[in-house]
């Protein structure tokens, strides 16, 4: 007989990166019975939150909260879990659990309590968000640099196969849930098979290198309708800028009616992106938010180049 404990499912909602993958694997194996929805942004965040009327409880991971997400998170019961500080003062009763310095993934095991045969995971999300943290230095030395270097590029080209597919997501994070390597899993081992055989990190990179032009200390590159970066999109951009000392990499997609933009900041002590981005979309539309260092932006097309001018004025002041 059933007893009267709530039945219903609790909901992950984070990002269907690396970092996030590792969430969901982490989330599944706390809780197997578990609905995951992968989002790209905060917006999108609470919208899928918004339409989410029925779990008992709902996780918000990596997402930067921003006062959207909390008046969606009203009577309801929300924990938001971010390795980003918070830039909108926390509104009604969501439990904040935030540290920074590690991977979301990292800060999500250590609130639900995760065993440590999960340590390679957490380690390659860690690694994957340039996080070089205690963790990842004591798996590195037990597995070997090698190995595990490896096995974070098998998790990261894996996704990138096809960007929009979720269905994979899930049933990679439903595996990885049982403490997997990624390359011992077929389904990941498969789509990274692909991405290598299609050389398409190689092609994204020389596509960067032809046409990222500098606009100061920003690299911008615009991308147009069907262009694409075979999946590698801001981190092929992010690799080429690196390597030429720039402050900031600017990816804008142009799209029917609006451009589409994502910014990363390259230099630990430049620009708060995501203030930036909420600001300037507060002016000009359309909506956008995100990390100091890591921020998006849906704008009219009309202002693409504003959004640059006012970031290289506000850069260099
Ligand atoms: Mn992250």
């Amino acid at each position: 007989m059933l007893n009267n404990k709530d039945l219903r499912e609790a909901h992950l909602i984070t990002r269907g990166n690396v970092d996030g993958l590792v969430c969901a694997a982490l989330f599944l194996r706390h809780d197997p019975l578990c609905r995951v929805s992968f989002v790209t942004s905060p917006s999108a965040a609470s919208s899928v939150l918004s339409k989410d009327r029925h779990s008992r409880e709902v996780y918000v991971v990596d997402l930067a909260p921003d006062e959207c997400l909390f008046s969606h998170c009203e009577g309801r019961d929300v924990t938001i879990v971010d390795h980003h500080p918070l830039r909108c003062p926390p509104k009604g009763r969501a439990s904040m659990v935030i540290d920074e310095g590690r991977s979301a993934a990292s800060v999500l095991a250590g609130h639900l309590g995760s065993e440590d045969a999960f340590d390679p995971l957490i380690a390659i999300a860690d690694s994957v968000e340039f996080m070089e943290t205690p963790l990842m230095e004591e798996v590195w030395s037990e597995y070997g640099v090698k190995r595990m270097v490896r096995e974070a590029k098998v998790l990261d080209f894996s996704w990138r196969a096809n960007i929009k597919d979720d269905v994979f997501r899930y049933r990679a994070a439903l595996r990885l849930s049982q403490a997997t390597w990624p390359s011992d899993v077929p389904i990941i081992w498969r789509r990274f098979l692909t991405v290598q055989n299609e050389r398409r990190w190689p092609r994204a990179v020389s596509l960067v290198k032809d046409r990222m032009r500098r606009i100061g200390d920003i690299g911008v590159l615009e991308l147009n309708g069907r262009d694409s970066l075979f999946g590698f999109g801001t981190r092929a951009l992010v690799h080429v800028a690196q390597k030429q000392d720039l402050g900031y990499a600017a990816l804008m997609h142009r799209r029917e009616g609006h451009t589409s933009i994502s910014l990363r900041g390259l230099r630990p002590d430049g620009l708060d992106l995501g203030a930036f981005t909420d600001d300037f979309t507060r002016r000009h539309g359309i909506s956008g938010g995100g990390h100091p260092n890591s921020a998006g932006a849906r704008i009219p097309q009309t202002s693409s180049y504003r959004l640059i001018r006012e970031l290289l004025a506000l850069s260099n002041p």
